[in-house]
């Protein structure tokens, strides 16, 4: 383990089939293999507003919340920028104990209650004694969750069957509510009008004042089309009295300022910004890094014009480099996805470590089809026709304007029957380089017959 060490180029050797990585301190890395492991929400950005650095008071982004000072927010004004998940989950626990919030709001997202709550011991018994039957579960479901959709379609039942079980999840924890909902509401957009009608009515319950709530309505997209954020008491935090929602559709931002934020119409000032404006998805963390595969190809090149990969593991023209929740790859239950994506590719370096293989990469052919396939996989989904980080959107960076496909949108269990099919196939599917025979062996290349990393120090 080498702690405290960001990467900041990893260069494809070709004379040695090994990678040499670079650390932000110049120290150098050589490795057979390399297996990226950074995340998908890793990279976060800033708002592109102007004036962003002026603010003279305290601000920062929710992933850069300061850790060496306690933040007591009982007597400040703060401003927070963003609704997503996270700006959700900061509002509902910052209001508990703030002077005054503003929160400004460019999309309203659709939220709904996670119900989390203590476990009892009995209870923790129950779920260790069901593990099998979890982990069963998750292996055969859509998106590797416990929750699986109801199979009928919203339209064939009758509207009282239909709120009825939508009452039901809506007391449910977690992502009930979305995953185990009707089979349709995120294909049919009369399905999703109605299971969107039934989360407005809930905002409309929850919220006091109905100008306030008719905003934190989405009107843009329907229920369940981004990444469903699980909230507890976000709505009510609108009833308190010093919490003010600001829309910046009707009242866009203009410019931060030294003291605040200033919209078209008024000038907010605050003692604290909060920034809870996202990540560049999916992509970020491999453009924070100078990857160049063969002939010093960069796979920022090779994206430039859309992402492809092979199986969401690999990219053709960057040998021996694996992704473990690479784009492509399954982001339902990321654990479980990460679970496969590592046991695929350690068993595929076990592989090639038996038998003397010192390159493997895969094929121009199979990375056409796979992209292919996994564009296919995204048709007829109503949350490919909607901005988000999940279609690869990111309206703070030049490049991610415009939406694409940067996820494997089709079940987990077929995800996983295609990557196993080709490991089943001895991985014919790529192309293979065995390690010269014994005599012709250099002692650097002995070096490199193990995936350890050998650091050499400048
Ligand atoms: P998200 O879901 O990408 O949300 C970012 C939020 O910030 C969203 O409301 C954006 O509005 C808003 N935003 C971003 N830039 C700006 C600017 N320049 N001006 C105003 N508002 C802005 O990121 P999260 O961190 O909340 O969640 C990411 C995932 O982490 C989440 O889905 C879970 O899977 C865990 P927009 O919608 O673009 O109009």
């Amino acid at each position: 383990m080498q702690f405290n060490t960001r990467i900041s180029a990893a260069h494809f050797q070709d004379d040695s089939d090994s990678w040499l990585l670079i650390d932000d301190q110049g120290r150098r890395y050589t490795s057979r293999f390399i297996i990226t492991a950074m995340g998908i929400l890793n990279a976060h950005t800033m708002p592109n507003i102007e004036g962003v650095h002026d603010f003279k008071g305290k601000a920062f982004h929710t992933a850069r919340w300061p850790r060496d000072e306690a933040i007591d927010l009982s007597d400040k004004r703060v401003g927070i920028i963003g609704t997503g998940a996270t700006g959700i989950q900061t509002i509902q626990e910052i209001v508990k104990n703030v002077g005054h919030l503003t929160v400004f709001q460019r999309t309203a997202n659709w939220a709904a209650p996670l119900r989390n709550a203590k476990i009892s011991a009995e209870e923790m018994d129950q779920i260790r004694a069901d593990y099998p039957k979890i982990f069963e579960k998750c292996s055969k479901s859509y998106a590797c969750f416990v929750h699986e959709a109801d199979t009928r379609s919203l339209l064939d039942v009758p509207p009282e069957e239909r709120e009825e079980l939508w009452e039901r999840l809506y007391a449910l924890p977690g992502f009930a509510k979305w995953l185990c909902n009707f089979k349709d509401i995120g294909t049919n957009k009369e399905a999703n009008r109605l299971v969107s009608d039934f989360f407005a009515r809930k905002i409309r319950e929850r919220v006091h004042d109905p100008d306030v709530a008719e905003r934190l309505i989405p009107k843009d997209h329907g229920f369940g089309t981004r990444r469903l954020p699980l909230e507890s008491g976000y709505f009510e935090a609108f009833n308190r009295p010093n919490v003010r929602l600001v829309d910046i559709r009707e009242d866009p931002i203009l410019r931060i300022t030294e003291t605040g934020i200033q919209t078209q119409s008024e000038l907010h000032e605050f003692d604290i910004i909060i920034y809870a404006t996202g990540f560049d998805a999916v992509t970020g963390s491999f453009s924070a890094v100078d990857f160049q595969g063969v002939n010093g190809l960069k796979l920022k090149d090779a994206w430039g014009d859309g992402i492809r990969t092979y199986l969401g593991l690999t990219v053709q023209g960057f040998p021996n480099m694996f992704m473990s929740m690479g784009p492509h790859q399954m982001f339902g239950n990321i654990p479980r996805s990460i679970e496969y994506a590592v046991g695929w590719i350690t068993t595929f370096i076990g592989y090639c470590h038996e038998r003397g293989i010192t390159r493997v990469e895969a094929t121009a052919k199979g990375m056409e089809e796979w992209t292919e396939h996994v564009h296919d996989c995204a048709k007829g989904l109503l949350a490919n026709e909607v901005d988000s980080w999940m279609t690869g959107v990111n309206k703070n960076l030049a490049h991610k304007q415009t939406r694409s496909i940067a996820r494997y949108n089709g079940p987990a269990p077929g995800y996983r029957r295609r990557c196993d099919e080709v490991a089943a196939r001895g991985y014919s599917d790529f192309k293979m380089k065995r390690e010269p025979a014994e005599e012709e062996s250099s002692d650097a290349r002995e070096g490199l017959q193990t995936p350890t990393l050998v650091e050499m120090r400048p």
